[in-house]
């Protein structure tokens, strides 16, 4: 028998996902699956930084949450200074028994340095250790763009909301 390589099928699947991702609003997700979150509790940390977008990512998150049966006593939000203290934001709040997941909040727009690469892999690094170290689901609802325009396109414009992606990931991994 002769081993045949799907690698053309896989080129097309890329192809269609990379067009969608360019093209579609970013916050459909697959609630088929969801767990009853009814009694989960929710700690959402957001970035002061770009208030006036993460606040709209909160309240997508918010409305995620109660949309899918979360009660609004369930749900606490906290406000660190910048996206770079999300992570000890989030240890803060995994470190709290009654919290089950952990959503974070933050917009970093591309500057005239570095400086949003090394805040980006830290919140990354950070919240992915933070997760790991708690066993519970921290959601990235980090917004990371070139420009401010990009960065409202994701925060209820054309691409959707980051927040809403970031309570669905949460709510998605409680399920798991
Ligand atoms: C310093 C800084 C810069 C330049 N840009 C952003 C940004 O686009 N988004 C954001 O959330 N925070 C930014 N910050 C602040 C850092 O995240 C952090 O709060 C400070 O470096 C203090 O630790």
């Amino acid at each position: 028998m002769t081993f045949k390589p799907r690698i053309t099928n896989t080129e097309q699947r890329i192809t269609k996902r990379s067009m969608a991702t360019a093209l579609k609003n970013l916050s459909e997700y697959n609630q088929n699956k969801f767990t009853d979150i009814s009694q989960k509790t929710f700690g959402i940390v957001v970035a002061e930084w770009h208030d006036d977008i993460t606040s709209v990512l909160c309240q997508g998150a918010v409305d995620t949450l109660l949309k899918h049966g979360a009660k609004k006593e369930n749900i606490y939000i906290n406000t660190v200074p910048g996206s770079f203290e999300l992570t000890l934001g989030a240890q803060f709040l995994a470190l709290q028994e009654e919290i089950d997941a952990v959503i974070c909040i933050g917009v970093v727009i591309k500057g005239d340095t570095k400086h949003d690469d090394y805040i980006n892999n830290a919140v990354a690094n950070g919240l992915t250790n933070v997760a790991l170290k708690f066993n519970k689901p921290v959601s990235f609802g980090l917004v990371t763009t070139n420009t401010l325009e990009q960065a409202l396109e994701r925060a209820g414009g054309k691409h959707g909301n980051k927040g809403v992606e970031a309570a669905a990931a949460a709510i998605g991994m409680l399920s798991f």
